[in-house]
């Protein structure tokens, strides 16, 4: 027999009378007819699963004279309860009035199950797990008589072998085990959920308490972003937990030679409830480096390195997507293969640093790219991408801002070419439109992003007419049916003051002509700004110093503060030691 569990003030004593009534009525009218078997799967059934429940009901009962259809419309919504009441038709076959009976008594529970619900959800609870504990105990006597050959046998119900994958020939017995082998499991939660319940005000009592506490290690509380946030979004063929991306964050906390460490793996991994993580930028080849210690996806030890992270995000349900990166101009000789120059679209010096082992130094004089070059270097794009894949990454973006080498092909302050890449719009964005089509043939069009910072000018990049050149560019990309484009607003690491820019002609543009889903980044999370207008939102900074981001966004929680000095190299700390203030 089985132990109910010990009321413990006067609504467990109500909770058990009405529990006991109900197993009283469901003995008389089903014990005396089908033995306990059928009390006992009748009681587990009549458990309401949520609100659809009612309406599964009626349409049951409206299609009743189907004399399968019902049973399929229950099958369809199936929910663990649910299957009870189907494997108990199925094996007992009651006559149409027991039939109506049967849902009757379950509409009637429901409906005061609903009403105790709202007013009194503790209690309703605690009968919900008296009566799984009810329905465990003639689940036993059950199993005991038909051990004990002192119940007839039968074949396994049809509904049984279509949803458990049981044998034709599998017993009634293999049911049985089937489906209740966690028996108790129905109970304990419903116990448990009476006890949360129960401890919710003492919860919210001590939290109120450690935040006082807490209060001037952190920023002010954000304001609550929109609902629609926190819901789940799907992009390409991926289920995103919700609209809140982790923007690409370069940390230098790779080995000298790119590969991903594993205090990397544990960085993003703490990261995973972001709808989207984008991996920080990494290299697609040695001349593509321009900051020491970032990662590459040019070798086959760096491509092992991203599946142990890609791994550890699965394993916690997210995704996560790599940023392709090659910087052009924005390096230095130190970094460049045999010391040799950097290159770009056209030999000019960028006013900008690299990162080199002594530190932040003068980006080194760039060479222009002979044209020759061009076709291999969207090689190693789709070599990057190939390498991306065998890691397991989920999609892969293409970094197309902050004065790296696609922004150098982009802006004509940077790209002063003369031939098929260089002059008009059309032939400066060609570079990068080349780039997709050559990933195109790793990853569907839907699962490539596009990186953009029209309105940024850092790493000395600018442009005559940044806003003709980027609908433009938001037009092509809509058109290769990009599952993303991700816009840095304002300035990268600045704000979005005195910049005139109208982001919402590129998100239109872009889904215009065939682009999937829109995402803005820089800045949002404080304040609102008007996240309507996109599909998903990427945070940058946030996420260093709050890695249950999502949660504290949707909990309204403080935001701790990033610790700039850890920002770029380093070890685990202002890295991974930044704590939690979910239960993760
Ligand atoms: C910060 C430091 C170095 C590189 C970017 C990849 O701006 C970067 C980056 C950021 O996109």
């Amino acid at each position: 027999m089985i132990e109910h569990r010990k009321p413990e003030n006067s609504s467990d004593y109500i909770a058990i009378l009405i529990t006991k009534f109900l197993c009283f009525f469901a003995i008389t009218f089903f014990a005396k007819r089908y033995g306990h078997h059928a009390v006992a799967l009748e009681t587990v059934a009549a458990v309401p699963g949520r609100v659809a429940g009612m309406w599964i009901h009626l349409k049951c009962l409206i299609n009743m004279q189907h004399d399968r259809g019902w049973i399929k419309i229950l099958l369809d919504e199936a929910e663990n309860e649910r299957m009870h009441l189907m494997t108990f038709v199925e094996f007992t076959k009651p006559r149409w009035f027991e039939r109506a009976l049967i849902l009757f008594a379950q509409v009637a529970f429901w409906n005061f199950y609903f009403v105790l619900y709202i007013f009194f959800p503790r209690t309703a609870h605690r009968i919900v797990g008296y009566f799984e504990e009810e329905a465990v105990t003639s689940y036993a006597a059950y199993l005991e008589q038909v051990e004990n050959n002192s119940n007839q046998n039968v074949d396994a119900p049809q509904i049984a072998i279509e949803y458990w994958k049981l044998k034709s020939d599998a017993k009634l017995i293999d049911v049985i085990k089937v489906v209740r082998n966690d028996k108790k499991k129905h109970a304990i939660i419903n116990h448990n959920f009476a006890d949360i319940l129960d401890e919710d005000n003492k919860i919210k009592h001590i939290k109120k308490i450690e935040l006082k506490k807490e209060e001037p290690k952190f920023n002010s509380v954000p304001e609550r972003l929109h609902d629609n946030l926190y819901q789940q979004f799907h992009l390409g063929g991926l289920v995103f937990f919700n609209r809140i991306v982790m923007a690409p964050l370069t940390r230098n906390r790779a080995t000298i030679k790119g590969v991903p460490t594993p205090m990397m793996i544990s960085y993003y991994e703490q990261r995973a409830s972001a709808g989207l993580v984008i991996a920080e930028a990494t290299q697609i080849s040695q001349q593509g480096q321009g900051y020491i210690c970032t990662p590459g996806i040019y070798s086959e030890e760096q491509t092992e390195g991203w599946k142990r992270v890609v791994d550890k995000v699965h394993n916690r349900g997210g995704k996560i997507c790599l940023q392709l990166w090659h910087v052009g101009r924005i390096s230095h000789n130190e970094l460049q293969p045999n010391q040799g120059q950097p290159i770009a679209p056209s030999a000019i010096r960028a006013n900008a640093k690299a990162f080199i082992s002594s530190g932040l130094t003068d980006v080194s004089e760039p060479r222009s790219l002979m044209a020759y070059e061009i076709p291999l270097i969207v090689e190693e794009f789709r070599q990057a991408a190939v390498n991306a894949k065998k890691a397991g990454f989920d999609m892969v973006e293409i970094h197309g801002a902050n004065g790296y080498l696609v922004d150098q092909f982009l802006r004509d302050s940077s790209n002063v070419r003369a031939d098929d890449y260089g002059g008009s719009i059309q032939n400066r964005t060609r570079f990068l439109l080349e780039i997709v089509d050559a990933i195109s043939t790793i990853y569907p069009s839907n699962k490539i992003g596009c990186r953009i910072g029209p309105s940024s000018e850092i790493n000395d990049i600018q442009d005559s007419d940044p806003q003709t050149l980027f609908n433009y560019v938001a037009e092509q990309l809509g058109q290769k049916k990009l599952g993303y484009i991700n816009v840095i607003e304002g300035r990268t690491r600045g704000n979005k003051s005195n910049v005139v820019f109208d982001y919402n002609q590129i998100y239109q543009i872009f889904k215009m002509h065939g682009g999937i889903a829109t995402m803005a980044n820089n800045g949002y999370g404080k304040y609102l700004a008007d996240t309507s207008s996109v599909d998903l939102v990427a945070f940058g900074i946030p996420f260093i110093a709050n890695p249950d981001l999502v949660y504290r966004l949707e909990h309204n929680l403080p935001l701790a503060t990033a610790d700039k000095d850890t920002f770029y190299g380093g070890a685990e700390k202002g890295y991974t030691d930044y704590p939690f203030c979910s239960k993760e």
